[in-house]
């Protein structure tokens, strides 16, 4: 048998110390919300998502009323309280409507909740197997900022609608989808000096590193009043900026977050689409407003960013917004918070190459921010 003695008595120094939090992907994100049902409807209706499941009072579920969504791989669960009291009606009054979970994707969720247990995660769910007719699903769970909890999602032995418990929902009313794909990253607004715990958080306990893009936020306080650090797991796949408030002229739009949120939380989730000019365009013709970019950001943006495939004209009608590094160019854009309390918003993203979250629309994006903190009086 041929050997090669090259390599094989050297040690690896370059090995990577093995990923003890594999994560295949994002499973679900799933918000508390005063009213499921119609909450469901916007997502159907204005931003096309299909119906998939649902747990309610047809389904046996007394307490809880769910329903899950779906678009290309994102994954939306709407969940309300049927009754009075509880943690459910004390969150949504707390915090408004918002993300509760960000469920990750893994093989074993037994193993993930003791790994990052072992490194300080404080425990939200021990692993608890739940089963129907379709399979069973392991799922455990760990806290992160705030009151957001990380589910680990273990489903290699079940091939129902969602989950054991829920039953397909079907429905007569379907909308088109408006061509969104995959979670790009969902980023979390943290308390003042708290960035950079949350990062060893996700750094210590779930073996994630930092992203250093030429775009790290942590030296871009000009325009900003905020800090932000970009957390990414080992192949990739989940991506989460952490955000902390920082003193600027004006008051931060963390700031803000954070006293209608009353405390930390999901800020945005940002949505990725290959062909970002038709899926604005249809979100727009179905209601779902975005940040109002001047038209002068277009006069010099050719001149920042180089060449692009794209017409100009259609992405200034639309307010996309582009930026460059040296893998390529994006474009991105805004949407204006999209609940009662000025919390949670969207990004709809296209990458052409960029890896990085968009530095040079810093100036352009705070600015149309500051625009709507101003309206609402908390600048
Ligand atoms: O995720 C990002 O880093 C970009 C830019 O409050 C950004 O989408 C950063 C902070 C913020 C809004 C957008
Ligand atoms: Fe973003």
């Amino acid at each position: 048998m041929h050997t090669d003695t090259t390599s094989q008595n050297l040690p690896k120094v370059n090995a990577k110390a093995e990923d003890f939090l594999p994560i295949l992907g994002t499973d679900f994100v799933e918000l508390y919300v005063g009213n499921a049902k119609q909450a469901a409807y916007y997502y159907q209706t204005a931003w096309g998502f299909q119906p998939v499941a649902y747990a309610g009072l047809e389904t046996g579920k007394k307490d809880t009323t769910s329903y899950v969504l779906q678009q290309g791989k994102i994954r939306l669960v709407l969940t309300s309280p049927m009754g009075e009291g509880g943690n459910i009606n004390r969150h949504i009054s707390e915090h408004g409507d918002g993300v509760k979970f960000v469920s990750l994707w893994v093989d074993d969720a037994t193993r993930s909740f003791e790994e990052t247990v072992k490194r300080g995660a404080k425990p939200y769910a021990e692993p608890y197997t739940i089963e129907d007719e379709h399979g069973k699903a392991v799922i455990s769970g760990i806290h992160t900022y705030g009151e957001t909890i990380h589910l680990f999602i273990e489903r290699k032995d079940y091939e129902g609608p969602f989950l054991p418990g829920y039953k397909a929902w079907t429905k007569v009313y379907k909308t088109e989808t408006v061509g969104l794909k995959y979670i790009d990253h969902m980023v979390g607004n943290v308390g003042w000096n708290e960035m950079n715990k949350w990062v060893n958080f996700y750094a210590d306990v779930m073996g994630f590193a930092q992203l250093l893009s030429f775009d790290d936020k942590d030296i871009s306080t000009e325009y900003t009043a905020l800090m932000s650090k970009v957390m990414s797991n080992g192949n990739g796949r989940i991506k989460f900026p952490i955000n902390e408030p920082a003193e600027g002229k004006k008051k931060s739009q963390i700031e803000e977050y954070i006293d209608f949120y009353n405390g930390a939380g999901v800020q945005h989730i940002a949505v990725a689409t290959d062909n970002i000019i038709e899926t604005v365009s249809e979100l727009q013709r179905r209601g779902v407003e975005f940040l109002n970019i001047p038209e002068t950001y277009y006069d010099t943006v050719l001149d920042r960013v180089g060449e692009i495939d794209e017409d100009l004209a259609p992405l200034k009608e639309l307010g996309i917004l582009i930026d460059s590094d040296d893998e390529g160019y994006l474009l991105q854009i805004f949407t204006k918070p999209v609940l009662d309390r000025p919390t949670m918003f969207f990004e709809i993203i296209q990458r052409k190459g960029a890896q990085s979250f968009g530095k040079g629309n810093f100036k352009a994006l705070f600015e149309a921010i500051e625009r709507e903190q101003d309206l609402r009086g908390t600048l």
